[in-house]
């Protein structure tokens, strides 16, 4: 199974194959649609983990804009947040999908610097129900999440969650692409 973990200045980055409803991390990142009542995926799994008091809370916050992202309590999960973001569906790669993906792991990792969190843990956002290519994807994460790294000095580790053996595939050559062979 691949595994991989990287360190890039003082924050470490993992790629993992996991459910991520049962990882202890200070917050785990939701790939969810703009009304943020929950659905299907990882969205399904997230809420169903966390209990109805998920859904309530994410009530008050009245949506979240494609490519925005909002931050909410664990409850039943092991971890104590979640950040709730919205992926782009793929739509051909003309509509702007990069920057917007892009763009909901910029404001994942914004959160987690203004709430002083210390590890996160994402989902390949946007490539299933959504259909955003693997591989374009995996890139954009990585890619993202190291350039915004020194902006988010709270950020230690930080874990790309996998739910398939090619994803993490994908997302271990997009780190070992920026970070180096050894
Ligand atoms: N842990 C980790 N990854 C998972 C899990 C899990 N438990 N379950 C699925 N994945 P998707 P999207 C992976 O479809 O494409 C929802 O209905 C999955 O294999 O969950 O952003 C929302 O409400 C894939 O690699 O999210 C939206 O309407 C990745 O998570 C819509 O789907 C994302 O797949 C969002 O679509």
């Amino acid at each position: 199974m691949t595994t991989l973990t990287r360190r890039i200045g003082s924050a470490q980055l993992e790629v993992i194959v996991a459910d991520i409803t049962t990882l202890g991390v200070d917050a785990i990142v939701n790939a969810a649609n703009t009304s943020l009542l929950g659905g299907g995926g990882v969205d399904g799994a997230i809420h169903r983990a966390a209990g109805p008091e998920l859904v309530a809370e994410c009530r008050t916050l009245h949506g979240c804009k494609t490519g925005d992202a909002k931050i909410t309590k664990g409850y039943r999960l092991k971890a104590a947040h979640v950040i709730h973001t919205v992926g782009p569906v793929w739509n051909g790669g003309t509509h702007g999908e990069d920057d917007l993906l892009a763009s909901c792991y910029r404001r994942a990792i914004e959160l987690c610097r203004e709430h002083k969190l210390t590890s996160v843990a994402f989902p390949a956002i946007s490539t299933g129900v959504y259909r955003f290519p693997a591989e374009r994807a995996a890139e954009i994460a990585v890619r993202t999440t190291i350039e915004m790294l020194p902006l988010a000095p709270s950020v230690a580790r930080v874990v790309f969650c996998c739910f398939s053996e090619p994803s993490a595939k994908l997302h271990a050559e997009a780190l070992v692409r920026h970070s180096g062979p050894c």
